[in-house]
């Protein structure tokens, strides 16, 4: 098993979220391609986005449902700084994942998260485990405490 997705396997059950960690085989990159293999509605996918606040320079991870877009504004007024996209290789470096693999749970460093209150109306959610091909499947409030996420209104 790849080391960043042992690295998810570990953090979720250190959080009190034992999950079983699937390889698809297929690519799960976006939200779509995942909720295709994984046989759900595209909202049913956490994204798991990753901005740089342009003040501090520090990471901020937003959990939003797949058929959400994130509010730049509701997102620069809950982190109190004007956010931007942080390069593929700095997201690489300072959380251990790449882009299409970036998961709830598990980062280098430890990591400011909100998330998206529409995911907590599904019963589950899936969620990348750390590769372009896996994913676990969780409740949405366990799998957002676990996360230490703060919940609010935050998808546009
Ligand atoms: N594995 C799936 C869901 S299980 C996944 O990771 N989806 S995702 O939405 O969280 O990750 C893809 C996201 O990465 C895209 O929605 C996009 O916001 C972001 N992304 C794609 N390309 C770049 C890039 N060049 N720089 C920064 N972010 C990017």
């Amino acid at each position: 098993m790849s080391k960043s997705i042992e690295r998810v396997r570990q953090a979720a059950a250190a959080a009190g979220l034992p999950v079983e960690i699937r390889r698809m085989g297929e690519s799960t990159r976006t939200a779509e391609e995942a909720a295709a293999q994984c046989g759900v509605s595209v909202g049913q996918i956490v994204k798991s986005l990753i901005f740089k606040g342009e003040t501090s320079g520090k990471l901020y991870l937003f959990l939003v449902s797949g058929d959400k877009r994130l509010d730049a504004a509701r997102a620069a007024a809950l982190t109190g700084e004007t956010l931007g996209r942080a390069d593929p290789r700095e997201i690489r470096d300072r959380t251990g994942f790449a882009i299409g693999g970036v998961s709830p749970l598990g980062h280098l460093e430890p990591i400011d998260a909100y998330a998206d209150e529409t995911l907590t109306g599904y019963d589950i959610v899936w969620a990348a485990a750390g590769a372009h091909d896996a994913v676990f499947s969780a409740e949405p409030n366990a799998l957002l405490a676990a996360a230490g996420a703060t919940v609010a209104d935050v998808a546009a």
